[in-house]
Protein backbone atom coordinates (compact mmCIF):
# COMPACT_ATOMS: atom_id res chain seq x y z
CA UNK A 1 0.00 0.00 0.00
CA UNK A 2 0.97 3.46 -0.32
CA UNK A 3 3.92 5.24 1.67
CA UNK A 4 2.86 8.54 3.14
CA UNK A 5 6.30 10.73 4.36
CA UNK A 6 5.02 13.55 6.52
CA UNK A 7 7.57 16.35 7.35
CA UNK A 8 6.70 18.50 10.63
CA UNK A 9 8.02 21.69 12.07
CA UNK A 10 7.64 24.25 15.17
CA UNK A 11 4.19 25.33 13.43
CA UNK A 12 2.30 21.99 14.38
CA UNK A 13 3.60 22.50 17.90
CA UNK A 14 2.73 26.48 18.18
CA UNK A 15 -0.95 25.64 19.53
CA UNK A 16 0.30 23.75 22.45
CA UNK A 17 1.98 26.79 23.25
CA UNK A 18 5.53 26.29 21.90
CA UNK A 19 7.00 28.83 20.21
CA UNK A 20 8.42 28.94 16.32
CA UNK A 21 11.77 29.74 15.46
CA UNK A 22 11.08 32.58 12.55
CA UNK A 23 7.42 33.86 13.42
CA UNK A 24 6.94 37.43 14.75
CA UNK A 25 8.32 37.32 18.24
CA UNK A 26 9.51 34.02 17.73
CA UNK A 27 12.81 32.16 19.12
CA UNK A 28 15.15 33.82 16.67
CA UNK A 29 13.62 37.39 17.51
CA UNK A 30 14.41 37.03 21.00
CA UNK A 31 17.58 35.45 20.51
CA UNK A 32 20.84 35.36 18.18
CA UNK A 33 21.28 31.87 16.00
CA UNK A 34 25.10 31.87 16.27
CA UNK A 35 24.74 32.17 19.84
CA UNK A 36 22.67 29.76 21.09
CA UNK A 37 22.48 27.77 17.79
CA UNK A 38 25.96 26.65 16.65
CA UNK A 39 28.69 24.78 18.25
CA UNK A 40 30.88 27.49 17.77
CA UNK A 41 28.30 29.73 20.05
CA UNK A 42 28.02 26.74 22.36
CA UNK A 43 32.10 26.73 23.19
CA UNK A 44 31.83 30.68 23.41
CA UNK A 45 29.29 30.52 25.74
CA UNK A 46 27.81 26.81 27.46
CA UNK A 47 26.39 28.79 30.37
CA UNK A 48 24.13 30.33 28.25
CA UNK A 49 23.30 27.50 25.70
CA UNK A 50 22.40 25.74 28.73
CA UNK A 51 20.26 28.32 29.78
CA UNK A 52 18.38 28.75 26.64
CA UNK A 53 17.73 25.19 26.42
CA UNK A 54 16.93 24.38 30.08
CA UNK A 55 14.08 26.76 29.57
CA UNK A 56 12.40 25.26 26.32
CA UNK A 57 13.04 21.74 28.29
CA UNK A 58 10.83 22.95 31.13
CA UNK A 59 8.34 24.53 28.71
CA UNK A 60 8.27 21.19 26.65
CA UNK A 61 7.77 19.06 29.52
CA UNK A 62 4.84 21.12 30.28
CA UNK A 63 2.97 21.21 26.82
CA UNK A 64 0.37 18.75 25.63
CA UNK A 65 -0.28 17.25 22.35
CA UNK A 66 -2.25 19.19 20.36
CA UNK A 67 -5.29 17.72 17.39
CA UNK A 68 -2.59 17.69 15.10
CA UNK A 69 -0.39 15.63 16.75
CA UNK A 70 -3.30 13.55 17.41
CA UNK A 71 -4.65 13.39 14.14
CA UNK A 72 -1.24 12.41 12.37
CA UNK A 73 -1.48 9.23 15.11
CA UNK A 74 -4.56 8.27 13.54
CA UNK A 75 -3.26 8.57 10.70
CA UNK A 76 -0.51 6.32 11.17
CA UNK A 77 -2.78 4.13 13.23
CA UNK A 78 -5.77 3.58 10.56
CA UNK A 79 -3.81 4.18 6.81
CA UNK A 80 -3.45 0.33 5.34
CA UNK A 81 0.57 1.47 4.16
CA UNK A 82 3.41 2.90 5.59
CA UNK A 83 3.18 6.37 7.54
CA UNK A 84 6.83 7.56 7.87
CA UNK A 85 6.49 10.94 10.57
CA UNK A 86 9.90 12.98 9.89
CA UNK A 87 9.98 16.25 12.52
CA UNK A 88 12.73 18.96 12.80
CA UNK A 89 11.10 19.75 16.17
CA UNK A 90 13.01 18.73 19.64
CA UNK A 91 10.06 18.30 21.66
CA UNK A 92 8.61 15.11 22.21
CA UNK A 93 4.76 16.01 21.33
CA UNK A 94 4.11 13.15 18.09
CA UNK A 95 4.98 10.44 20.44
CA UNK A 96 2.90 11.87 23.54
CA UNK A 97 0.03 12.18 20.97
CA UNK A 98 0.27 8.43 20.19
CA UNK A 99 2.56 8.25 17.14
CA UNK A 100 5.09 5.59 16.47
CA UNK A 101 8.93 5.77 15.49
CA UNK A 102 9.17 9.34 14.94
CA UNK A 103 12.60 10.55 13.24
CA UNK A 104 13.86 13.45 14.99
CA UNK A 105 15.82 14.96 12.57
CA UNK A 106 17.11 17.89 14.61
CA UNK A 107 17.33 15.81 17.81
CA UNK A 108 15.63 16.16 21.52
CA UNK A 109 15.08 17.83 24.11
CA UNK A 110 15.46 14.68 26.22
CA UNK A 111 18.52 14.06 25.13
CA UNK A 112 22.26 14.60 26.28
CA UNK A 113 25.40 14.52 24.18
CA UNK A 114 28.89 14.34 25.01
CA UNK A 115 30.64 16.43 22.52
CA UNK A 116 33.77 14.56 23.27
CA UNK A 117 33.06 11.04 22.60
CA UNK A 118 29.23 11.20 20.84
CA UNK A 119 27.80 9.23 23.72
CA UNK A 120 24.24 9.70 24.72
CA UNK A 121 21.88 9.71 27.40
CA UNK A 122 18.80 11.13 28.99
CA UNK A 123 19.28 14.96 29.76
CA UNK A 124 18.59 15.91 33.06
CA UNK A 125 15.68 18.90 33.49
CA UNK A 126 18.74 21.27 34.40
CA UNK A 127 22.02 20.88 32.05
CA UNK A 128 24.35 22.80 33.42
CA UNK A 129 28.52 23.17 32.54
CA UNK A 130 30.99 21.23 33.58
CA UNK A 131 28.55 18.23 33.88
CA UNK A 132 30.53 14.90 32.91
CA UNK A 133 29.84 12.62 30.70
CA UNK A 134 28.93 9.28 31.88
CA UNK A 135 31.14 6.96 29.39
CA UNK A 136 34.07 9.29 28.71
CA UNK A 137 33.91 11.69 31.80
CA UNK A 138 34.89 14.80 29.71
CA UNK A 139 32.97 17.84 31.01
CA UNK A 140 31.72 18.75 27.59
CA UNK A 141 27.62 17.70 27.84
CA UNK A 142 25.47 19.43 25.72
CA UNK A 143 21.94 19.17 24.49
CA UNK A 144 21.61 16.43 21.95
CA UNK A 145 20.02 18.96 19.44
CA UNK A 146 21.39 19.61 15.35
CA UNK A 147 22.69 23.12 15.00
CA UNK A 148 24.13 24.82 11.98
CA UNK A 149 26.77 23.17 10.65
CA UNK A 150 25.89 20.25 11.87
CA UNK A 151 24.64 17.27 10.32
CA UNK A 152 21.11 16.21 11.32
CA UNK A 153 19.89 12.93 12.21
CA UNK A 154 19.16 9.63 10.07
CA UNK A 155 19.75 11.48 6.70
CA UNK A 156 20.08 8.06 4.94
CA UNK A 157 16.81 6.68 6.21
CA UNK A 158 14.85 9.79 5.28
CA UNK A 159 16.63 9.96 1.86
CA UNK A 160 14.92 5.86 1.72
CA UNK A 161 11.40 6.88 2.87
CA UNK A 162 11.47 9.83 0.59
CA UNK A 163 12.50 7.69 -2.62
CA UNK A 164 9.44 5.24 -2.01
CA UNK A 165 6.77 8.16 -0.77
CA UNK A 166 3.50 8.37 -3.17
CA UNK A 167 2.54 11.26 -1.01
CA UNK A 168 4.67 13.76 0.97
CA UNK A 169 3.07 16.43 3.46
CA UNK A 170 4.99 18.91 5.08
CA UNK A 171 3.39 20.84 7.65
CA UNK A 172 4.08 23.72 9.93
CA UNK A 173 7.76 24.39 8.85
CA UNK A 174 8.62 27.80 7.22
CA UNK A 175 10.91 25.85 4.24
CA UNK A 176 14.07 28.11 5.15
CA UNK A 177 15.92 25.37 6.58
CA UNK A 178 17.71 22.97 5.14
CA UNK A 179 18.53 19.75 4.00
CA UNK A 180 14.91 19.23 5.20
CA UNK A 181 13.19 22.35 2.76
CA UNK A 182 14.43 20.42 0.23
CA UNK A 183 12.54 16.82 0.85
CA UNK A 184 9.80 18.44 -1.22
CA UNK A 185 12.05 18.14 -4.19
CA UNK A 186 13.70 14.69 -3.67
CA UNK A 187 9.96 13.39 -3.12
CA UNK A 188 8.58 14.99 -6.01
CA UNK A 189 11.56 13.35 -8.53
CA UNK A 190 10.51 10.06 -7.25
CA UNK A 191 6.91 10.66 -7.83
CA UNK A 192 4.84 11.76 -5.24
CA UNK A 193 2.12 14.02 -4.68
CA UNK A 194 3.00 16.74 -2.48
CA UNK A 195 1.27 19.25 -0.19
CA UNK A 196 1.91 21.89 2.45
CA UNK A 197 -0.23 22.48 5.03
CA UNK A 198 0.79 25.79 7.19
CA UNK A 199 -0.55 29.14 8.56
CA UNK A 200 1.09 31.30 6.21
CA UNK A 201 2.43 29.76 2.28
CA UNK A 202 6.24 28.67 3.01
CA UNK A 203 9.26 30.08 1.22
CA UNK A 204 8.91 26.72 -1.34
CA UNK A 205 4.87 27.17 -1.56
CA UNK A 206 5.16 27.01 -5.22
CA UNK A 207 6.90 23.87 -5.33
CA UNK A 208 4.26 22.00 -3.58
CA UNK A 209 1.05 20.36 -5.47
CA UNK A 210 -1.27 21.74 -3.14
CA UNK A 211 -1.23 24.22 -0.33
CA UNK A 212 -3.76 24.04 2.48
CA UNK A 213 -3.44 27.29 4.54
CA UNK A 214 -4.99 27.50 8.10
CA UNK A 215 -4.11 26.38 11.71
CA UNK A 216 -2.34 22.88 12.09
CA UNK A 217 -5.24 22.14 14.90
CA UNK A 218 -7.91 22.82 11.97
CA UNK A 219 -6.38 21.82 8.84
CA UNK A 220 -4.59 18.32 9.93
CA UNK A 221 -7.54 16.95 11.58
CA UNK A 222 -9.87 17.35 8.16
CA UNK A 223 -6.82 16.46 5.90
CA UNK A 224 -6.53 13.21 8.13
CA UNK A 225 -10.19 12.66 7.62
CA UNK A 226 -10.39 13.09 3.72
CA UNK A 227 -7.20 10.80 3.47
CA UNK A 228 -8.81 8.38 5.54
CA UNK A 229 -12.17 8.16 3.77
CA UNK A 230 -10.53 8.26 0.26
CA UNK A 231 -8.35 5.23 0.31
C1 LIG B 1 1.92 27.36 11.74
C2 LIG B 1 1.23 27.69 12.92
C3 LIG B 1 0.05 26.97 13.19
C4 LIG B 1 2.96 28.95 12.79
N1 LIG B 1 -0.36 26.03 12.32
N2 LIG B 1 1.49 26.43 10.90
C5 LIG B 1 21.67 24.67 1.18
C6 LIG B 1 21.64 23.26 1.18
C7 LIG B 1 21.98 22.56 2.33
C8 LIG B 1 22.34 23.22 3.50
C9 LIG B 1 22.37 24.61 3.50
C10 LIG B 1 22.05 25.32 2.36
N3 LIG B 1 22.18 26.62 2.65
C11 LIG B 1 22.56 26.73 3.95
C12 LIG B 1 22.68 25.52 4.51
C13 LIG B 1 23.08 25.24 5.91
C14 LIG B 1 22.03 25.38 6.99
C15 LIG B 1 20.79 26.15 6.53
O1 LIG B 1 19.78 25.60 6.14
N4 LIG B 1 20.83 27.47 6.63
C16 LIG B 1 19.67 28.29 6.25
C17 LIG B 1 19.45 29.36 7.29
C18 LIG B 1 19.88 28.81 4.85
N5 LIG B 1 21.63 24.04 7.42
C19 LIG B 1 22.36 23.36 8.29
O2 LIG B 1 23.39 23.80 8.77
C20 LIG B 1 21.87 21.97 8.64
N6 LIG B 1 22.90 21.03 8.41
C21 LIG B 1 23.35 20.78 7.16
O3 LIG B 1 22.90 21.35 6.17
O4 LIG B 1 24.30 19.78 7.09
C22 LIG B 1 24.90 19.50 5.80
C23 LIG B 1 24.00 18.72 4.88
C24 LIG B 1 23.99 19.02 3.53
C25 LIG B 1 23.19 18.29 2.64
C26 LIG B 1 22.43 17.24 3.13
C27 LIG B 1 22.46 16.96 4.46
C28 LIG B 1 23.22 17.70 5.34
C29 LIG B 1 21.49 21.88 10.10
C30 LIG B 1 20.27 22.70 10.43
C31 LIG B 1 19.99 22.67 11.92
C32 LIG B 1 18.80 23.52 12.31
N7 LIG B 1 18.70 23.58 13.71
C33 LIG B 1 17.56 24.27 14.32
C34 LIG B 1 17.77 24.26 15.86
C35 LIG B 1 17.54 22.84 16.41
C36 LIG B 1 17.50 22.80 17.89
C37 LIG B 1 16.45 23.72 18.49
O5 LIG B 1 15.25 23.43 18.39
O6 LIG B 1 16.86 24.73 19.06
O7 LIG B 1 16.35 23.58 14.00
S1 LIG B 1 17.29 25.92 13.70
C38 LIG B 1 15.53 25.83 13.74
O8 LIG B 1 14.99 25.90 12.39
C39 LIG B 1 15.19 24.43 14.27
C40 LIG B 1 14.03 24.03 13.40
O9 LIG B 1 13.88 22.63 13.40
C41 LIG B 1 14.41 24.63 12.06
C42 LIG B 1 13.26 24.80 11.10
O10 LIG B 1 12.33 25.71 11.61
P1 LIG B 1 10.76 25.48 11.38
O11 LIG B 1 10.32 24.27 12.10
O12 LIG B 1 10.48 25.54 9.93
O13 LIG B 1 10.14 26.74 12.16
P2 LIG B 1 9.90 28.24 11.65
O14 LIG B 1 9.71 29.09 12.83
O15 LIG B 1 10.91 28.65 10.67
O16 LIG B 1 8.52 28.14 10.84
C43 LIG B 1 7.30 27.87 11.49
C44 LIG B 1 6.21 27.71 10.43
O17 LIG B 1 5.02 27.30 11.07
C45 LIG B 1 5.90 29.02 9.67
O18 LIG B 1 5.82 28.74 8.28
C46 LIG B 1 4.52 29.43 10.21
O19 LIG B 1 3.70 30.06 9.22
C47 LIG B 1 3.94 28.09 10.61
N8 LIG B 1 2.95 28.15 11.70
N9 LIG B 1 1.85 28.66 13.56
C48 LIG B 1 0.31 25.75 11.20
N10 LIG B 1 -0.75 27.20 14.30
Amino acid sequence: MEKIVILTGAGISAESGLGTFRDEGGLWAQHRIEDVATPEGFVRDPALVHRFYNARRVQAAKAQPNAAHEALARLQRDWPGEVVIVTQNVDSLHEAGGAQDVIHMHGTLAGALCAACDHRWTAPPEMSVGEPCPACAAATARPDVVWFGEMPYQMDAIYNHLAGARLFAAIGTSGQVYPAAAFVHEAAMSGARTVELNLDPSTGASSFDDVVLGPATETVPRWVDQMLISQ
